[in-house]
């Protein structure tokens, strides 16, 4: 058998895109609850009000605050994760559906703003707490094992009209905070946690991975050092509260070709790489590559470090890797060809001729995940974890109320036997697999529900309408047998 005996099947969600409830419980605003719907087309914004009471718009990509304004909901637009699929109300039916396909472990996001409503609170909200025990009890039951990331593109919208978010170091304190609260209290309940979600992805939106209203590489860089300052932390403490806790990080992978065997294409995928690997360098090594401050360097860039910072990098180095797998991306150092960029999850990039793309133009390359797996293991030697994966497509529900995902089967089936190939043939230690959006739920880079990723459907449009409702997709009687068979049977 390939996969380890312990193999952590599973599936993959955050609280932002998944639980709705976005005003109940004593829930505070997260930045996820000003960002508007999009398309693939129509990029997503986020709103503002000014000290008049005028407000406005600006797509999420170029997020900065006018004078004197404020982040918040406005009137009129439409907020796809407030109520998103609606978890907090559903949860029990939801993971007795994970139970029937089998899931060891189930992938969920705390929203902070759930237990700290402004980030900054002396004390927690108990109603937020609760909610948790009720979710982690209910995974119990089935013996599903909860893996927890901490923030998940939800940071406090407070600290972002305070004091723009992760680029103030006074959030440091504001997520110990939260982190000792949940260490505390799901002592037992919890073992497996990630920090940061996607930590990479500050460099491409400092919104999304941070609640950063900036686009200035030197205050996003600044931000990261932040959080990786309270990754570190976070791991050290999860490990005094309780030895049992393996704490991971949380990188948006993508396997990156040379387009040709011209060098200069070489060199620029490995840069293109580097700078993604810089952030696991740091959560993985325990200090900055010599790369980055290079280029730090070259840029000017300054990062403010306090006494203390580095010995707490080397300290917290992360017990795993988990990363998110969609496709791969070349680079090229040809001007013509940059023309024909292609969009990507928060990438754009050239199509690669020998790939196909889904929908959204993400290229589909399952041998790019056996190669990922490797270039990981190769690098950092600690465990691995596919945390997400999956492919976003169109879902049409016949007459008969069938869903016959079998484009979502084949995408999977050919990851899957790559994941395989890496353990069996290449020797990577992988601990698990979590695809994403195991139930339907809305995008994060469109806000749109019509690009599902589900095993399990809901019945929730883009135009608001729809009742929640839960179906099974073929999709889930096929990955029930994988994880029956520890992904033995493919077929
Ligand atoms: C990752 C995020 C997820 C998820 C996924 C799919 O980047 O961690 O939150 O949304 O991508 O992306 P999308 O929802 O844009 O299709």
């Amino acid at each position: 058998m390939a996969f380890r005996k312990d193999f952590l099947w599973g599936g993959a969600t955050a609280a932002n895109q998944y639980e709705g409830g976005w005003n109940e419980g004593g829930k505070g605003l997260s930045c996820d609850d000003i960002l508007t719907g999009g398309t693939k087309d129509e990029p997503r914004k986020l709103t503002y009000i000014l000290a008049d009471g005028t407000t406005g718009d600006m797509p999420f990509w170029q997020a900065t605050l006018p004078e004197g304004a404020k982040f918040a909901p406005v009137d009129g637009y439409f907020y796809p994760n407030h109520d998103a699929v609606d978890f907090y109300h559903r949860y029990a039916e939801d993971i007795a559906l994970l139970a029937e396909m089998g899931f060891k472990t189930f992938r969920i996001s705390m929203a902070w703003t759930r237990i700290f409503p402004n980030g900054d609170d002396a004390e927690p909200n108990e109603e937020g707490l609760k909610f948790y025990d009720k979710v982690f009890d209910e995974c119990a039951k089935y013996g599903i094992e909860p893996l927890v990331t901490i923030s998940h593109y939800e940071s406090p919208l407070n600290l972002t009209n305070k004091w723009n978010s992760w680029a103030d170091r006074r959030t440091i304190d504001c997520f110990m905070r939260y982190c000792e609260t949940i260490f505390k209290r799901y002592k037992g309940k919890v073992k497996y946690w990630l920090t940061f979600n996607e930590i990479n992805c500050i460099a491409m939106s400092g919104w999304l991975a941070a609640g950063v209203a900036s686009s200035d590489r030197g205050v996003k860089m600044q931000a990261a050092h932040h959080m990786f300052v309270a990754s570190a932390k976070a791991v050290v403490m999860a490990h005094e509260i309780d030895p049992e806790n393996k704490v991971g990080c949380m990188l948006a992978y993508g396997t990156t070709y040379g387009y040709t065997c011209n060098p200069q294409d070489e060199l620029l995928a490995q840069q293109k790489d580097n700078n993604t690997l810089f952030f696991t360098d740091v959560h993985c090594r325990g200090y900055y590559p010599s790369f980055m401050l290079k280029s730090f360097e070259r840029d000017g860039i300054v990062i403010k470090k306090e006494p203390g910072d580095d010995e707490i990098l080397k300290k917290g180095v992360v017990d795993f890797l988990s990363f998110s797998y969609y496709m791969s991306s070349v680079a090229t150092a040809d001007p013509e060809l940059l023309k024909k960029s292609t969009a990507g999850n928060m990438f754009r990039g050239v199509p690669n001729p020998y790939l196909k793309a889904s929908d959204w133009g993400w290229q589909i390359d399952p041998l790019g995940l056996r190669i990922a797996l490797n270039n990981l293991y190769d690098r950092y030697q600690i465990p691995l974890f596919i945390v997400e994966n999956g492919l976003g497509a169109y879902d049409t529900v016949e007459a008969d109320g069938s869903i016959n995902d079998d484009y979502r089967i084949d995408y999977l089936r050919e990851h899957i036997k790559a994941m395989k190939d890496a353990v069996e043939l290449d020797g990577v230690d992988l601990m698990g697999y979590t695809p994403w959006g195991c139930i339907d739920l809305v995008s994060a880079s469109t806000g749109e529900m019509r690009k599902r990723y589900g095993f399990v459907y809901v019945n929730k449009h883009d135009d608001g309408t729809g009742d929640y409702s839960r179906s099974r997709k073929k999709s889930f009687f096929w990955y029930q047998k994988v994880i029956k068979s520890n992904g033995e049977d493919l077929d």
